[in-house]
């Protein structure tokens, strides 16, 4: 039976379990001399970090494998791109860990972030270095005799790069005594989420399938082209909620007004302020005084920014449409589909 984001619910608990495979492999891992205290340390680590979000980029890893091969896998292959699947989530859970400290947040998922977690502090940052270590052990353990391999690594290794570089333009954007508003734009917005977020968030899991399916990802740049514009959209997306999103759904609570973030918000409501309008941005944005942040979000209310908003949605909606239509191959256009319909006006 097929559930909201279209896969299934019984491939769903089959992701699930190969989580607890790989984690017992690396609590195993015999290039280390374990110790109770560093395995229920890293065991505790890996529980509180990687299984705990939508699980939407593991899971898509297998959805688009299935698609590009058009028929059911087996399950051999299922245990694969779930294993991939997971490769990604523990990508995203090192970024999330290091990000969290980055942006001085509070909570993720719905529970405090780890780093604020008693007597985690500061060994989340060698923890955010573990999670990435686990990545190449577990392509090692499962693919090591695969034909791609070496162009896994690659792959894995490529975006890590795009992903830190976008997250470095995000984070001396933000440099105290340094802070201009007037440098704030689109096409900055855009450099800093395609790098980012598009490239891990979007390319990634559909690359790895790609790979899985025997393709060579020179040949795909067209899917690779509409996959970050995806993930521009879906970054937007993530700046708009950091403000109006629901914690409770979105389980993190907003930095990015105190944190003097170019977000997709801020870049919009410099371009429909009056001249009095933008002396209040210019004067508050970027404080984390609360009564700094009230002003803003009231300014953002005030130009109705939730109305730019749901017209970039459904203009982006109409553009991504478009672009996936012209896409000549039948089963990459239903991976692409796929897609979109999983993020198309998420709450979360
Ligand atoms: C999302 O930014 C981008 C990332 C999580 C990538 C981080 C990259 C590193 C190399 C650490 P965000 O700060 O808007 O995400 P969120 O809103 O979830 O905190
Ligand atoms: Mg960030
Ligand atoms: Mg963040
Ligand atoms: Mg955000």
């Amino acid at each position: 039976m097929a559930n909201l984001n279209g896969t299934t619910s019984d491939l769903r608990a089959k992701f699930l379990a190969v989580y607890d495979v790989l984690k017992s492999e690396l609590l195993n891992d015999p290039a280390f001399e374990w110790t109770e205290g560093s395995r229920q340390w890293v065991e505790r680590m890996l529980d509180y970090n990687v299984p705990g979000g939508k699980l939407n980029r593991g899971l898509s890893v297998i959805d688009s494998y299935m698609l590009l091969k058009g028929k059911d896998l087996t399950e051999d292959e299922v245990f694969l791109a779930s294993s991939l699947g997971w490769c990604i989530e523990w990508l995203q859970a090192y970024f999330l860990v290091t990000d969290d400290i980055m942006d001085n947040s509070q909570t993720r998922r719905g529970q405090p972030c780890w780093y604020r977690v008693p007597k985690v502090g500061m060994i989340a940052v060698n923890d955010g270095i573990l999670l990435r270590n686990h990545i190449p052990r577990i392509l090692k353990n499962h693919f090591r005799e695969k034909p791609y391999y070496v162009d896994l690594l690659d792959l894995f290794n490529e975006v890590e790069f795009q992903t830190a570089s976008g997250q470095m333009i995000d984070l001396i954007t933000t440099i105290e005594g340094e802070k201009d508003l007037s440098k704030y734009s689109l096409p900055l917005h855009r450099r800093i989420v395609q790098y980012k977020t598009a490239y891990y968030s979007f390319y990634l899991p559909v690359a790895c399938a790609l790979l899985m399916a025997g393709e060579n990802l020179d040949n795909h740049v067209n899917v690779k082209d509409v996959l970050i514009d995806m993930g521009i959209y879906f970054q937007v997306q993530d700046d708009y909620l950091d403000c109006f999103g629901e914690p409770e759904k979105i389980g993190k609570i907003g930095t990015d007004i105190e944190d003097f973030k170019c977000s997709w918000l801020v870049v919009k409501a410099l371009e429909l302020c009056n001249e009095d309008q933008k002396k209040i941005l210019f004067e508050h944005y970027g404080k984390e005084n609360p009564s700094d942040v009230a002003k803003i979000k009231a300014l953002y209310h005030e130009i109705n920014l939730q109305g730019a908003f749901e017209e970039y949605e459904s203009k982006s909606y109409e553009k991504l449409t478009t672009s996936i239509q012209a896409h000549p191959n039948k089963g990459l256009q239903a991976v692409l589909k796929s897609f979109l319909g999983k993020i198309y006006k998420r709450q979360k």
